[in-house]
């Protein structure tokens, strides 16, 4: 009789329990092991990961799959120790809807002058700001793919005026979308950003990409959304560009240190909003379900479909 299938669950920052339901109904017969009761490293095949423990990967000689439990593999990939085993990541419409929502109301929030109105209301005044119709507004999407996508196309449909860059040329992108790629396109892009959000994967090539560089080709006094990852920006660069009038306001969802310590500037700036890494979240079921579908393809030897390109990084 052959082995149970082991599925690791493996986290230096998350308690994975909110995982099992999912993956107790997706694989009735498998072993599950959580956090610090993994058993013996030499029956787990598949890993389920978010900033899995140093080094802990390499020790696991049976592993066939790595899962992120993200759309983003920098957390696994920044294992110095990464086996040679295929990394997959999480592909889900519905995380698409959810960072649409987020990523709409962010850019809403700034151009219609939300917080004012939140002051306003606190303090019983009513109190116009001007309102500009969206198309007046020019909204740039850095990535994309899966998320910036679909971002794009819900702006473009209350009447944005929006533009998105990715690394390569894009087919059939949705009717309206101003579209850039490459290093040749990005001054172009970002010189027609009211907005920019930052929707990239986090990779050598994209590490520190919001910088001042960057933030000097953007029109004067631009609103910056970062959903990708806080290692995209550089915060001292940030503060300047804030303090010089480059830059108007910033909604950042990802920071270099999460959770972003009580004593941290960025609390204290007004024009800085923060939220905390929660601008889309994947269900557990569909993380157990395509856990079960690149498992599948791995076994039948496809793992070139579904593994995620490491050279590449994203
Ligand atoms: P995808 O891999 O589907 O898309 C990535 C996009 O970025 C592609 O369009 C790609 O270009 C583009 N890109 C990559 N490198 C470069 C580059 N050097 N220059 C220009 N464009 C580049 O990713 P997803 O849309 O699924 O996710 C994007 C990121 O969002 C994740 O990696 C993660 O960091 C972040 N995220 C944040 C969440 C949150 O809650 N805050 C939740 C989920 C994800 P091309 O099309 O040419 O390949
Ligand atoms: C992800 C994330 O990568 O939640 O999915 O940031």
């Amino acid at each position: 009789m052959s082995e149970p299938l082991t599925i690791a669950f493996l986290s230096s920052n998350l308690d994975f329990s909110y995982l099992l339901p999912a993956f107790q109904a997706q694989f009735p017969q498998a072993r599950l092991r959580l956090g610090t009761e993994l058993g013996p490293l030499e029956d787990i095949d598949a890993a389920v990961c978010w900033y899995p423990p140093e080094g802990l990967l390499a020790r696991l000689p049976r592993l066939r799959l790595i899962q992120s439990v993200g759309a983003g593999i920098d957390h696994i990939t920044a294992d110095p120790a990464l086996p040679d085993v295929p990394v997959c990541r999480i592909i889900d419409p519905d995380m698409g809807q959810g960072m649409t929502a987020y990523v709409t109301w962010a850019v809403i929030q700034h151009q219609r002058h939300m917080g004012a109105y939140l002051r306003s209301a606190a303090a019983r005044r009513w109190e116009e700001q001007p309102v500009q119709p969206p198309r007046q507004h020019r909204v740039g999407i850095a990535g994309l793919g899966t998320l910036g996508l679909a971002c794009a196309e819900a702006l473009l449909n209350i009447g944005y005026s929006v533009r998105g860059w990715s690394r390569s040329p894009k087919n059939e992108l949705p009717t309206g979308l101003q579209a850039f790629h490459g290093e040749a396109g990005q001054a172009e892009f970002l010189a027609g950003c009211d907005t920019l959000v930052c929707l990239l994967p986090l990779t050598e090539d994209t590490r520190g990409i919001l910088g001042q560089p960057l933030f000097n080709q953007l029109p004067r006094g631009a609103h910056l959304i970062n959903v990708g990852r806080g290692a995209h920006l550089v915060e001292a660069d940030l503060l300047a560009a804030l303090a010089s009038g480059q830059l108007a306001a910033a909604t950042l969802d990802a920071l270099t240190q999460e959770p972003l310590p009580p004593d941290h500037p960025f609390w204290a700036d007004p024009r800085i909003l923060i939220t905390p890494h929660i601008a889309t979240r994947t269900d557990p079921a569909v993380i157990a379900r395509q856990t079960a579908d690149n498992l599948a393809l791995i076994d039948a030897g496809r793992a070139a479909e579904v593994a995620v390109d490491l050279q590449r990084g994203y």
